[in-house]
């Protein structure tokens, strides 16, 4: 891969987007690799956290790459949509957790793939915006559905219309970001939350992601159904017997082995 970095270890993937030249925006190029990069996680057992940063201190995406766009025709810019829209997809919906460590600059599709991950560590550095409106176009890499989506349709309005940026501790408290730490800590406190997270049943953790994602997007009825039925389809599975078993059993360790 020409465009990202990719290092696996202990159980979690570091994804990192390499074009710091560009403060590391998605050219169309980039956005294969990405989308071809999420397959191959997807299909890895032993990785059950994705980690996506940016290279170096500055940025962590600046959005679509603007000068790649500036030439291109309705049709093209069409394409890039759905190029976008399949990447971004996959990194939504993978069985892994997904976490953007958001260092830095966070613009457009910056913002828009950080949304498309399940959790948002920002560096006090960090800044968020989609400022597409002032480029005469729209959020075209899901801002205008995933941003109401996580801190309404109100503040999604303001930040899409006014197209200003927002600092970290902004997005921390419209609930854009999660939590806030200082750059250096950065991709150690995101491991470390991987590390909390895979403490836990990995597979449990895959199926409450697919009833929360799925379910937000049904009404909820049939959300609550889906989650029973999940609920429900644990009981066959090894790792509801270690945990449970371990509990009635007042045993501390716990070994789970699905996934
Ligand atoms: N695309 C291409 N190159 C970029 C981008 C970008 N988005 N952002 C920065 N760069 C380049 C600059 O051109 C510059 O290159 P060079 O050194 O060759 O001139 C280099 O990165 C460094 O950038 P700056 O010198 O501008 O650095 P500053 O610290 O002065 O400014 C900013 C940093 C504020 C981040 C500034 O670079 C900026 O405003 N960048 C653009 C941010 C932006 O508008 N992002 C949104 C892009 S549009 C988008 O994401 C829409 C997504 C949906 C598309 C849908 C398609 C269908």
């Amino acid at each position: 891969m020409k465009n990202l970095l990719l290092d696996v270890a202990d159980g979690i993937a570091v994804v990192t987007i390499n074009r710091p030249q560009a403060l590391n925006a998605l050219n169309s190029e980039t956005l294969t690799e990405l989308s071809d990069c999420f397959s191959e996680i997807e299909k890895r057992d032993d990785v059950k956290v994705l980690i996506l940063t940016g290279s170096g201190e500055k940025s962590f995406v600046a959005g679509a790459d603007i000068t790649e766009m500036a030439p291109e025709s309705a049709i093209q810019g069409r394409y890039r949509g759905l190029l976008a829209k399949a990447a971004f997809e996959k990194l939504e919906n993978m069985r892994q957790v997904t976490i953007a460590a958001v260092n830095g600059f966070a613009l457009g599709g910056g913002c828009e793939i950080s949304m498309a991950c399940d959790i948002r560590i920002a560096s006090e550095n960090a800044k968020f915006g989609q400022p597409e409106v002032g480029l005469g176009t729209i959020p075209g890499f899901g801002g205008t559905q995933r941003l109401p989506r996580l801190v309404g349709k109100g503040r999604a309005k303001e930040l899409i219309f006014t197209g200003g940026m927002i600092d970290a501790n902004e997005a921390y408290r419209i609930g854009l970001a999660n939590k806030v730490v200082p750059p250096a800590e950065l991709i150690n406190e995101s491991k470390a939350m991987a590390k909390k997270i895979m403490a836990n049943s990995s597979y449990a953790v895959s199926l409450a992601k697919e009833a929360i994602n799925t379910g937000l997007d049904v009404d909820l009825n049939t959300g609550l159904k889906l989650e029973a039925d999940l609920f429900g389809f644990t009981f066959a599975t090894a790792d509801k017997k270690e945990g449970m078993g371990a509990f009635v059993e007042k045993r501390k360790e716990k070994k789970f082995t699905d996934f």
